[in-house]
């Protein structure tokens, strides 16, 4: 923004009229725009925010007896950010929403261009299908719906099953790339047998001529908590943690080494009891739920608790503490992998 007050009326009102003459064949000046569009750090309206899972859940309760899973087509109550209302949106990249499905239910095929991921908050044994492939689900386990892939979700179990969603909407919205299709059928029919995905790839092994779908997405669909829990137990038990992320892990494709998706990064950690990070600070927004235990965040401007299954969002650029009393297990995601291709990516360890 040029400076206004060194201008005389008569300057501004000249700009003023050339400003409104030109709009009106689709031009307008940069010159009135150029630091807001080009600013020295991040500065979305995206905030700091945290949804308690007692109230969601209470909700969530109350959208079940409103209206069924297949009606909704996926009953999901959408965290929105409070800087960016009515955006669908937690980040300015990414979506994300609390989806429970009631036994019984069914939640229809579908396949849209939009990469979805999938964190189990409560239930055992519900399933999601994705691509003919079956996979029952339980609480911290990572199961991803790549882009283009078909998925229906059902329950045949005692208990409501909720899992946290993450998808790239905002992304995909912003590269107007949207396609979707809906099932001929509402359940797909199984193509391979449940685990035949983690048979083929989750070995340390491949098909000898395994090439990358289109989607550029990992063929290991779901990532069981029992694996990443394991291997954060094995990480605590020998070796310090890390001063900013505690133990951490990021989930990949074990066929590239890369992101489990290409434009949604995900993430579990564990912070040991007593453990006090380093304050730390990235440009990718990012989303995390509380497994286990609890944990302090502070901001500049904010502090909160966090319990089991609680949902908070730290946008880009905020610099964040976490304080814990007891054993900590975080589960995160983030478009990290994108602004990483696109060599946008940057963090600031000890950023104070
Ligand atoms: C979607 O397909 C699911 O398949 C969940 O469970 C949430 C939010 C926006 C667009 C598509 C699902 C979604 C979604």
């Amino acid at each position: 923004m040029l400076n206004e007050k060194q201008l005389s009326p008569e300057v501004r009102a000249e700009r003023e009229r050339f400003y409104e003459k030109i709009g009106r064949d689709d031009y307008a000046p940069l010159w009135e725009q150029l630091h807001n569009l080009v600013t020295k750090v991040p500065t979305s309206d995206c905030r700091t925010a945290h949804w308690e899972y007692a109230k969601a859940r209470a909700y969530l309760d109350e959208a079940g007896e409103l209206i069924t899973a297949k009606e909704a087509e996926r009953r999901v109550l959408i965290l929105e950010n409070p800087g960016m209302r009515g955006k669908a949106a937690i980040t300015p990249a990414l979506y994300a929403g609390l989806q429970m499905i009631l036994p019984g239910e069914v939640a229809p095929a579908h396949r849209h261009t939009q990469s979805a991921l999938r964190l189990i908050l409560e239930g055992d044994g519900a399933f999601t299908t994705v691509d003919g492939e079956q996979s029952l689900m339980k609480r911290g386990d990572f199961i991803i719906t790549p882009s283009w892939t078909w998925h229906d979700h059902g329950n045949h179990t005692g208990q409501p099953m909720v899992w946290l969603d993450g998808l790239d909407v905002p992304m995909v919205a912003m590269l107007d790339a949207s396609f979707a299709e809906s099932g001929t059928t509402e359940a797909q029919a199984f193509l391979r047998p449940s685990g035949d995905s983690s048979l083929r790839y989750g070995n340390n092994m491949a098909p000898i001529d395994w090439q990358p779908p289109a989607n550029k997405a990992s063929p290991l669909f779901s990532y069981s908590y029992a694996n990443a829990g394991a291997s954060l137990a094995a990480m605590a038990a020998s070796g310090k943690p890390d001063a900013c992320h505690g133990h951490k892990l990021r989930y990949l494709n074990p066929l590239t080494g890369g992101s489990a998706m290409p434009t949604i990064g995900a993430y579990i950690q564990q912070l040991p009891a007593g453990f006090a990070s380093a304050p730390y600070r990235c440009s990718a927004g990012t989303i995390f739920a509380v497994i286990e235990g609890g944990v302090t965040v502070t901001t500049q401007d904010k502090t909160f608790n966090a319990g089991p299954n609680d949902v908070f969002v730290i946008p880009s650029w905020v610099a964040h503490e976490f304080r814990v009393k007891e054993n900590t297990v975080l589960f995160s995601f983030s478009d990290r992998p994108v602004q990483e291709a696109l060599g946008l990516w940057r963090e600031q360890r000890d950023a104070r």
